[in-house]
């Protein structure tokens, strides 16, 4: 699995919806073919270019990991941050991108994952054993924080 492609479960199921929607021929990879489903982000075809050679790094065709870092770079350019796999790297959680014609996630990701990381914190501070989640998020402020470092230089 490619580290780029890593998003919390939740996202990743919603991912994995959407894979589906896109692949079109049923082959079980997103190829030229079903890259239509990238119009509906709206961005203009040389972005889509750039996220797509970014995004398959094997054979002209995306498998799901492949697709979610498409994804995450999609969000990326709408967000006006630069398209780049050290983008994605800096980011501790890429919000899902705003596709047309396509139901957004379920329910609100953002707070779901808040509650997820403060109840490994609270878990943390009764000196139990460490929960795993308690230490990506904490490594994750710190990105964030190094993100947020590297948006002021520019
Ligand atoms: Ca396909």
């Amino acid at each position: 699995m490619r580290v780029e492609s890593q998003v919390p479960p939740v996202q990743r199921t919603y991912y994995e919806e959407l894979f589906k929607s896109a692949d079109l021929d049923r082959d079980g990879e997103i190829g030229v073919t079903d890259a239509a489903f990238f119009r509906k982000s709206m961005l203009p075809n040389e972005t889509l270019g750039e996220i797509w050679m970014l995004s398959d790094v094997k054979n002209g065709k995306l498998d799901i990991d492949d697709f979610i870092v498409a994804l995450k770079l999609i969000s990326l350019a709408q967000l006006g941050a630069p398209i780049s796999l050290d983008s994605i790297r800096m980011m501790p959680v890429v919000p899902p991108p705003k596709l047309q014609e396509v139901a957004p996630m379920p329910f609100d990701w953002v707070q779901h994952w808040n509650t997820v990381t403060q109840g490994a914190r609270v878990v943390d501070s009764t000196g139990r054993a460490n929960h795993p989640r308690g230490h990506i998020q904490q490594e994750s402020t710190e990105r964030q924080s190094q993100w947020n470092a590297s948006k002021v230089d520019l």
